[in-house]
């Protein structure tokens, strides 16, 4: 059995079909986790998700929530979220994606996607899209504050929208695994903390990092 950690997929199916093959992906052992961002920028947005989805209910995929996951719910409630439909954003590409679906598809898969937690934990790991809230006073982070503590904007939760230098190892001493921002390579940010983000919208490289072995997967092709 082994526990990927994929990083910001943004639509990106044929990356990370590409990335499932090269590291010999099985979902009947195998378990995937995605730090966020799944949704936006890409085109196949929601063939992505329809993808993801059945591998929710077939128990191999895990999500945990983005910045973006977080923006699109907030527009698809009623708030303007008025950066949502920026090209940079990339908005547009997920409500034309929800839009072709048709109303039913759309409608459970929004509901799927409310239901993402901010964090993915075990004894020895955590999955966050941007980093831990810090413990007051200290340089850890603590997962037990991604639910209570707003980012400054207050659109989103404070753990989607860190970024290094604020992205803290956690008090517990348990790895930290985290996308949201762009490196070029997967990589130890520092010895407590793993950064697996190679921005695939726009690189063209999709990077997994592998909890059991320890180990950086990665694969190279053309976004879409
Ligand atoms: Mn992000």
């Amino acid at each position: 059995m082994a526990t990927y950690v994929v990083g910001d997929l943004h639509g990106q199916l044929p990356l990370f079909e590409n990335l499932l093959k090269k590291i010999n992906f099985h979902p009947k052992d195998d378990r995937l986790i995605a730090t966020g961002d799944v949704i936006d920028r890409g085109r196949l947005v929601g063939e992505l998700l329809e993808r993801l989805y059945h591998g929710a209910r077939e128990g191999w995929f895990l999500p945990v929530a983005g910045n973006h996951e977080e923006a699109y719910l907030r527009f698809r409630e009623g708030d303007p979220v008025p950066f949502y439909r920026d090209p940079e954003f990339g908005g547009e590409q997920t409500l034309e994606s929800m839009s072709r679906l048709g109303h039913t598809r759309s409608r459970l898969l929004d509901s799927w996607l409310r239901s993402w937690p901010l964090s993915w934990s075990d004894s020895r790991h955590i999955v966050v899209h941007g980093g831990l809230p810090s413990v007051p006073g200290t340089r850890f982070g603590d997962v037990g504050l991604c639910d209570t503590r707003l980012s400054s904007a207050g659109i989103f939760h404070e753990c989607v929208d860190l970024r290094p230098p604020h992205i803290l190892p956690s008090w517990d001493g348990r790895l930290v695994v985290s996308g949201h921002t762009i490196v070029r390579k997967a990589k130890f940010y520092h010895e407590a903390l793993v950064m697996v983000d190679t921005g695939a919208y726009r690189t063209g490289r999709l990077s997994a990092y592998c909890l059991e072995s320890g180990q950086f997967h990665s694969v190279e092709g053309f976004p879409c």
